[in-house]
């Protein structure tokens, strides 16, 4: 019998409240992290304009958190009150006032625009943008730039699996159920997701699952916490999920659990996908991925027993060159079984960042337009450049994706200025080495944070802005619940908002409407150009947020209730059927050989966030979490002669990072992990491979080839 899921992980309780003597009154808000979005009251002390004795306290009436928050959601308030806060715009490094910061920035951004096309200017934006920031920055872009040079971070997130659901289901809602289902399935599989560490209150879902006698299985290369609370562990090969998929598939056909009635009514295309894993039977996927043969059976009796089951995936199986691919091998498999669309179960992605559901969705994405709409759609383009007052044939046509973007930065034909709102590239990207260069190689680099990031550093103009508890605004968490996000606390003097700032720099560029910086404002038109999208917000109201403590999209009017399960009665797409794609199973795009012997996967733990930006700079989580370590098994370890603790230096073709040796006997031998929140040295991303998947340009992430030294 597996151990049960923990209360604690960490050394912070995840689901008991505090001591709620002391705690003032303070405003019902949501975290500023992860795509859970847990519900919290912020409370402060307020004095000359002065933020003092942030209180947290988790609030009960989100079914996400449910009165549990993590470490970094129990230390958040040190955000508002961080001494290492921008409060002063700075130009060439100098400290500025706006007027001097934005009147150099629309200069430059308009010299540049008149000698090279608008499309010399690039935009980059976030996934935890709010809403009414993300919709906003692609029409600053499309309109007041005239770009088509704009993409976001989440491409460098779920956009594997929002092509693999949109493929399948005509659509792209990450979580189509509300969370609290998983507490009544009877099998969850959750392939390359370690919720114990990325979301931990969402494993209280899980432990009521278990309670129940329902059994949870993990996919990972590693023993995370995650896995090791399951019942079923498949400790994968890293980047071999897709052979994985297919020999589940293959199982399942064999031992009889695949629900006819479900393909016949609700799916079309099974007859290839059948055929597609007839040749990979147990024996050879066991040779290709690691997993022994008794414990996919396993799985596959769990899963095609279960009276209601879900397949979840995460980054794991997603952030790959074929992760689009892979992640449409798990949606076959829940197909096969029955599982979306039906009550109590289906297939989720689970969405990372605060925004990551939201921001994909209102056209921060190279291909998009607001309400999901694709750029390249006539009908689309028609609706929103109503909404904007513009010719339709005046908007951009499809830029390039993330990381070609990064890649192109001042190449002979590419951006020769950078926009940057809610992103640290100079951390997160793939192949970091080559993007230090391009960023270099700019002529103009304007970051929007709200500290000095990594990539701020480099900037020409740095523009300091507010943050979540400061600013009032609507994110979309992981089950697609559109949340009202509110100002809590006074902002520090001297810092503008996102809103205010496009605001300022589109009135610059010759436009001094359609840009406003109330956020109602934005949302209100925000739902008008959404009207009749994959994501219709039309009906969504701040005042119904608060009142019914959010709303699930579609809502496409004020008396609609919401859509918590969008595809229970058909799929989003024209015939109501979900679509099985027949995918095959191919190798890393850079495998492991005689130079280079070991796989390099990435990660998170629990107390650092993303590039660290905001979390290094957070006393409590610098201690759960200093500095970049390399996790490796002990043999391999004794091979190269690393005691744990000891400095490493990991190698692969693009550059060398280093992190100190933390040893743990659960890991594959063959496998090493870092982290990807560090900066300097300890950059993981100094090693990662820039393999893109072919559908959502998704970069290789989480495995390239590597090999060790002992750091001198
Ligand atoms: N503490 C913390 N929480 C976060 C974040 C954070 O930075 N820190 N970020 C948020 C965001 S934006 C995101 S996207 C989510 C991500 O949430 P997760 O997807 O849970 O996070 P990761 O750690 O990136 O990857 C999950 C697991 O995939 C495993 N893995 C690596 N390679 C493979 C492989 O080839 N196959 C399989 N099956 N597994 C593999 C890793 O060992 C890891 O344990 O977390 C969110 N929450
Ligand atoms: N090797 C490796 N690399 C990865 C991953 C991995 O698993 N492995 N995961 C990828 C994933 S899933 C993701 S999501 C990306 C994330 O990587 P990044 O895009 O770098 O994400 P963050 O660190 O969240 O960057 C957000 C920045 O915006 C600032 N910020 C916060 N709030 C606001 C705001 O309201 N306005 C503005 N203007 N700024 C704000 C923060 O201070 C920070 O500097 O990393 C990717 N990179
Ligand atoms: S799980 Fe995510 S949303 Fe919840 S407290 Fe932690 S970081 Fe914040
Ligand atoms: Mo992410």
């Amino acid at each position: 019998m597996a151990k049960p899921l923990g209360t604690t992980i960490g050394s912070m309780p995840i689901t008991s409240h505090p001591t709620t003597e002391h705690v003032k009154a303070g405003t019902a808000t949501h975290c500023p992290y992860c795509a859970l979005q847990c519900g919290m009251i912020v409370a402060a002390d307020e004095a000359d304009g002065v933020v003092r004795n942030v209180s947290i306290t988790p609030r009960r009436d989100i079914p996400a958190n449910a009165g549990g928050l993590c470490q970094k959601g129990w230390t958040a308030g040190e955000l508002l009150t961080n001494g290492e806060r921008l409060t002063t715009p700075l130009v060439d490094g100098r400290p500025a006032t706006w007027e001097e910061a934005l009147d150099h920035a629309a200069s430059r951004i308009a010299a540049i625009r008149a000698e090279h096309g608008p499309d010399a200017v690039a935009v980059f934006g976030g996934g935890g943008l709010t809403n009414e920031k993300a919709y906003l920055l692609g029409k600053f872009a499309r309109v007041a730039v005239g770009t088509s040079q704009i993409d976001y971070n989440g491409r460098f997130c779920m956009s594997s699996a929002a092509a693999a659901s949109i493929r399948a289901f005509g659509m792209d809602r990450g979580m189509p159920f509300p969370i609290t289902d998983l507490a009544e399935a009877d099998a969850v599989l959750i392939a390359g997701g370690n919720m114990a560490e990325t979301m931990p209150p969402f494993i209280r879902h899980l432990t009521l699952m278990r309670e129940r006698g329902g059994g949870l299985i993990v996919a990972d290369p590693r023993r995370t916490p995650t896995a090791a609370a399951a019942d079923l562990h498949l400790q994968i090969t890293p980047g071999t999920d897709l052979a994985l998929a297919l020999g589940l598939l293959h199982l399942a056909i064999a031992e009889g659990y695949v629900d006819d009635d479900y393909i016949a009514a609700r799916t079309t295309g099974f007859d290839a996908v059948r055929t597609s894993v007839s040749a990979w039977w147990p024996e050879r996927v066991e040779r290709i991925t690691g997993v022994p043969v008794a414990l996919m059976r396993e799985t596959v009796r769990l899963l095609g027993t279960a009276r209601r089951a879900m397949v979840l995936t995460g980054r794991g199986v997603e952030q790959h060159a074929k992760g689009t691919d892979t992640v449409t091998a798990f949606i076959n498999l829940a197909l096969a079984l029955g599982l979306p669309g039906t009550e109590g179960s289906g297939y989720a992605c689970i969405t990372g960042q605060g925004n990551g559901q939201g921001g994909r969705e209102h056209g921060q994405k190279a291909d998009q337009l607001p309400g999901y709409r694709r750029i390249d759609d006539p009908a689309a383009r028609a609706h929103v450049a109503s909404v904007w007052g513009v010719d339709p044939a005046a908007l951009p046509g499809p830029g390039r994706s993330a990381y070609e973007l990064l890649d192109a930065l001042g190449t002979r034909d590419g951006p020769r200025a950078l926009l940057l709102f809610g992103s640290n590239p100079l951390v997160s990207a793939p192949h970091v080495g080559r993007v230090i260069d391009r960023l270099a190689s700019l002529d103009l680099l304007v970051v929007c944070d709200i500290v000095l990031s990594e990539t701020a550093a480099a900037a020409d103009v740095v523009l300091p802005t507010t943050q979540w508890a400061e600013e009032t605004g609507t994110m979309t968490n992981l089950e697609g619940r559109v949340l009202l996000r509110r100002r809590s606390v006074a902002a520090p003097s001297g810092v503008r908002s996102d809103l205010a700032v496009l605001s300022g720099l589109a009135a610059r560029l010759g436009h001094p409407r359609g840009f406003p910086d109330d956020p109602e404002e934005v949302f209100e038109e925000l739902r008008r150009a959404s009207a009749g999208g994959p994501a219709d917000y039309s009906g969504i109201t701040y005042e119904r947020i608060a009142e019914e403590g959010g709303v699930f999209w579609p809502c496409p009017s004020e008396d609609h209730p919401g859509t918590p399960r969008p595809f229970l009665d058909r799929f989003a797409t024209p015939d109501g059927r979900a679509r099985f794609t027949p995918v095959a199973h191919r190798p890393p795009a850079e495998d492991i050989d005689e130079d280079y012997p070991l796989y390099l996967t990435t990660g998170r733990v629990l107390a650092q966030y993303q590039s660290g930006a905001q979390t290094r700079r957070i006393a409590p989580l610098t201690e759960a979490a200093p500095e970049a370590f390399v996790e490796l098994h002990p043999d391999l370890a004794e091979r190269i002669g690393v005691a744990d603790g000891e400095r490493l230096q990991v190698i692969s073709r693009r550059g060398s990072a280093s992190g100190v040796a933390r040893l743990n006997s659960t890991i594959r031998a063959d496998t090493v992990f870092m982290p990807f929140h560090y900066a300097a040295e300890g950059r993981a991303n100094l090693l990662t491979n820039t393999a893109l998947d072919p559908i959502s340009r998704m970069p290789e992430f989480k495995v390239c080839a590597v090999r060790l030294e002992k750091a001198a």
